[in-house]
């Protein structure tokens, strides 16, 4: 089988690191370069973080460093729900430091998207700070992505602010860029991430799951994503879901913006279902997940991580 080409934007983060291995583990997934943004915890940490886990998972991916800081606010990270390192609960080997490109990750980015016979599909787990840098800098290379496909955003209520989703509400400016790109978008946000959730008896499943699953469980005991008791929520696996099975999902064909100036509301993703603002759409967004079927295609994907 023809594997699908990918860039994954990531900020490991817990979630990120399953969301990771599933994709590098995937028979039909090519990941070609893992890029680093500033956001669940510092832009060096993160970095490390990654290096750690390619080690740890025994796959050698170039990894490149990307922006320290959000365009335009102030960095703010989410160290209360990941820990201070953003990986804590378990002991990682080393960061394979020589998987670390010099390049920056907006280099790396429109290099390997040049380089491509086929396509790339975006896949930012993140704060889209790198893809606005990319888009500003070399709107070339919009001509070969196949799509973004983000974990991010939310048609309803946020997690960061009232209306405010963290990924995009960690760099409104970047997120309003990449929706405006005009490059094809599918956005699974929070309307289903917080409804792919890992339950206690999932946890013990995956602790028996080779290394990778005992990893996850050990991480999983110190998440804050929800409560081990009640249910952990993987939002960046959603993106890597809808990669390998988008019929987990309903999607809506709309337009979304984000809010810049809001009083409150600022970061908020404004998802135009009833077409209020008579744009275009520019996003198929992810408005519901079959709950059940996530977690057996969670179990099973990690299952694969051997
Ligand atoms: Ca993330």
């Amino acid at each position: 089988m023809k594997k699908r080409p990918i860039i994954i934007d990531t900020d490991p983060g817990i979630d990120d690191a399953l969301a990771i291995a599933i994709a590098l583990f995937s028979e039909e997934l090519d990941v070609k370069l893992i890029t680093t943004v500033a956001g669940n915890v510092s832009l060096e940490n993160v970095t490390l973080n990654t290096l750690r886990l390619l080690n740890f998972f025994g796959k050698d991916v170039p990894v490149a460093k990307g922006a320290e800081k959000p365009l335009i606010v102030e960095f703010v990270d989410a160290s209360n729900v990941h820990g201070k390192t953003g990986m804590e609960g378990y002991d990682f080997p080393e960061p394979k430091e020589e998987l670390l490109l010099s390049e920056h990750a907006v280099n790396a980015m429109r290099r390997v998207i040049m380089e491509s016979e086929e396509p790339i599909t975006l896949v930012p787990i993140a704060t889209l700070t790198n893809i606005a840098l990319l888009f500003a800098m070399y709107p070339e290379v919009k001509s070969n992505i196949k799509e973004i496909v983000m974990m991010g955003g939310s048609a309803a209520r946020g997690n960061k602010g009232v209306m405010s989703e963290f990924n995009i509400a960690t760099d409104p400016e970047a997120a309003q860029m990449v929706f405006q790109s005009g490059v094809p978008i599918v956005m699974a946000g929070l309307d289903v991430g917080l409804k792919a959730l890992v339950m206690p008896e999932d946890s013990e499943e995956i602790k028996q799951m080779g290394k990778v699953g005992d990893m996850a469980y050990h991480l999983f005991k110190k998440y804050r994503g929800g409560s081990f008791s009640t249910g952990l929520k993987m939002y960046d696996s959603c993106a890597i879901a809808y990669l390998l099975c988008p019929e987990l999902y309903n999607v809506e064909e709309t337009y979304v913006g984000v809010e810049l100036r809001g009083t409150m509301t600022t970061g908020c993703t404004v998802v135009d279902l009833r077409g209020y603002l008579k744009r275009e759409p520019n996003a198929k967004v992810c408005m519901d997940i079959d709950g059940k079927k996530f977690r057996e295609w969670f179990k099973e994907s990690i299952a694969k991580c051997i």
